[in-house]
């Protein structure tokens, strides 16, 4: 039996946090998980983030994001960062939970690497590619869902609940590239990667997130459902 790894992305502010809380609760409450689990078809629900998913992933996320910090972070320390973060985090935590045949449910992933260090900082894709695969091991989500927002609104979003960290106050035109770059991977991995729409009120991006992994659920579990 192995788990399940589903992953939010988007801009600042799209509200990947509130969904993944949203998200989490309503699984543990759904009949057909309870059903799974009673059949010993799925353990339990782990939420999760990167940065900052473990305790060596929490100290490199106080680096990357504390924008007051005396000290600079060059394009490609920031890319080692994010994969190091990665690479503890795929080990320490989300292999051991997806073994068991638990869910992992994921605040960002890879593709925040390919959208921030890719196309935000202009980085080569082919190797952010490789070092995605090396720092995860192998290991990719069954579902993404990103949450499609512009990265004003997003940023906007984040501005009202309080001062911008590191990331969030690069320029415009660094967003409007994330922004690109998470277009170009939802056009590329249709399959893999679903498209919400996260300009909806909270509870309308709930309902298209839930009925997105409830059609998955029905494929992955099919007839022990
Ligand atoms: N990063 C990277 O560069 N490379 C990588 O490989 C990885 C990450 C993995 C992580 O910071 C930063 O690292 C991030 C990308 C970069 N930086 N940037 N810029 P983070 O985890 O702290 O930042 P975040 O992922 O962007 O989190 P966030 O700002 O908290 O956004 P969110 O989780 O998507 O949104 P939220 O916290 O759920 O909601 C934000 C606010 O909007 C909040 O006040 C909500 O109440 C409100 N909200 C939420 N949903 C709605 C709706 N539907 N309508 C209205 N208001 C809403």
């Amino acid at each position: 039996m192995t788990g399940k790894l589903i992953v939010l992305e988007g801009v600042e502010g799209a509200g990947k946090t509130t969904q993944l809380k949203q998200l989490h609760q309503w699984l543990e409450d759904l009949p057909q998980v309870q059903h799974l689990r009673h059949l010993g078809e799925m353990a339990d629900i782990v939420i999760t983030r990167e940065p900052g998913g473990t305790n060596l992933g929490q100290a490199l996320r106080t680096l990357l994001l504390d924008g007051s910090a005396s000290h600079q972070v060059n394009d490609r320390a920031e890319l080692l960062m994010y994969a190091a973060d990665r690479a503890q985090h795929v080990d320490e935590v989300m292999r051991p939970v997806l073994a068991r045949g638990g869910w992992v449910l994921c605040d960002r992933f890879v593709d925040s690497t390919v959208a921030y260090q890719g196309y935000g900082r202009g980085l080569d894709l082919s190797l952010i590619e490789r070092l995605n695969r090396i720092a995860t091991n192998g290991l990719t989500s069954d579902l993404t869902l990103w949450l499609r927002l512009d990265a004003e609104v997003g940023l906007d979003r984040s501005q009202k609940r309080g001062p911008l960290d590191r990331m969030e106050t690069a320029d415009a035109q660094f967003h409007q590239r994330v922004q690109q770059g998470f277009e170009a991977l939802a056009d590329a991995h249709p399959r893999r990667i679903a498209v919400v729409d996260a300009a909806q009120p909270v509870d309308q991006v709930a309902q298209q997130i839930q009925a997105l992994v409830l059609d998955r659920l029905t494929l992955w579990y099919g007839h022990r459902l």
